[in-house]
């Protein structure tokens, strides 16, 4: 297995050690240990305990995105969908899902995004309902392999991270479900909060931006601001530019020619090109509804020449390699 992030680019920048967080219970429900997602391999975040005033603050030091999944590091696409674009109904059951799902973590992800509502264009959404009878049983099988959870809704955020998830990844950055901010505190989750422009099921139709670079990043400046005023710690947020959400294939590239200005805006940027359309356009097919695992794979190391940490993709094995090669590169050096 390929290894990613043997030294990662913001450890190496020095950033700050990630704050204090302070929670407060009451002294009956005092635990000891810190939950630690559900990866046996990262060790529960040191607990320190005092008493005040008739109450237990439980101290947690947690790692920052940056600590956590250093660039670049890949996450798996686990699709529980039946119609989504790359990959829909690909598993006959739960089991085969998480045995996916393990394959990918073994390849050398380091945490798998679990779905449940297809977001190609054109999609029509699903309720709770569907989506919890989707991604639940899945998720109560991923113990041991580090999970986010990609939807907008705050009550599938809610179980799923009961379940030990660790990122919510919301393709409409907190302006979907009011209750979703809250869920992420209240989990202490990390958050990626992704540009789009429309909804799934019209944003094709006919994008437009005066300038697209700009007004991504200042979407994304002003969601991550919305997300810290709501409570969720700065150090745990990323941003996506939301390749196909309401962009043409040109808009695609533009964003992905200038990421080092969503780069700039100081968090992780995470990028979903896998499969992605644009990437059979470029390849000559003018009708293309996906890309090729190879053309996936050139998109993404050019999003990492640029400064991109996390790759959300399917073809998993393929990707660590290449970015471990690409990264190699940019060190000048094997470790
Ligand atoms: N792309 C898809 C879904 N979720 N999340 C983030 N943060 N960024 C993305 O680019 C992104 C995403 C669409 O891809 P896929 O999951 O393969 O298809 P579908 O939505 O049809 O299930």
């Amino acid at each position: 297995m390929a290894r990613l992030a043997s030294r990662s680019i913001a450890q190496s920048a020095g950033r700050p050690a990630p704050p204090v967080r302070v929670a407060e219970e009451p002294l009956a429900a005092t635990t000891t240990t810190a939950r630690s997602g559900n990866d046996p391999s990262v060790a529960a975040a040191p607990v320190m305990q005092a008493q005040c005033h008739g109450t237990v603050h439980q101290v947690t030091e947690r790692q920052s995105l940056w600590e956590r999944w250093p660039r670049p590091s890949v996450l798996g696409v686990l699709n529980l969908t039946p119609d989504s674009f790359s990959d829909g109904g690909r598993f006959a059951s739960p089991e085969e899902a998480i045995a996916a799902a393990a394959a990918m973590h073994a390849a050398g992800a380091v945490a798998i995004d679990v779905g449940g509502e297809s977001t190609r264009p054109g999609a029509a959404g699903v309720d709770a309902e569907e989506e919890l009878r989707r991604v639940l049983p899945v998720l109560a099988g991923l113990e041991g392999i580090p999970t986010s959870i990609d939807t907008t809704k705050a009550q599938v955020a809610e179980r799923a991270l009961e379940l030990g998830a660790e990122m919510v990844n919301d393709i409409t950055a907190l302006r979907g479900d009011p209750e979703l901010a809250g869920v992420v505190v209240a989990g202490d989750a990390y958050l990626c909060l992704m540009h789009m422009q429309g909804e799934p099921r019209t944003m094709q139709e006919a994008p437009r931006y005066g300038n697209v670079v700009d007004e991504v990043a200042a979407f994304l400046e002003q969601r991550v601001a919305f997300a810290v005023a709501q409570g969720v710690a700065e150090e745990r947020i990323c941003v996506d530019p939301g390749i196909g959400f309401g962009k043409t294939p040109d808009q695609n590239l533009e964003l992905v020619r200038r990421l080092d200005r969503i780069v700039a805006i100081g968090r992780p940027v995470l990028v979903g090109l896998s499969r992605k359309s644009t990437l059979g356009r470029v390849l000559g097919d003018p009708s293309a509804r996906r890309g090729t695992d190879a053309a996936s794979i050139g998109a993404a190391v050019a999003a990492f020449d640029r400064g991109a940490t996390l790759f959300r993709v399917h073809d998993v094995p393929a990707h660590v390699e290449a970015l471990a090669v690409a990264a190699a590169v940019e060190r000048g050096s094997i470790e």
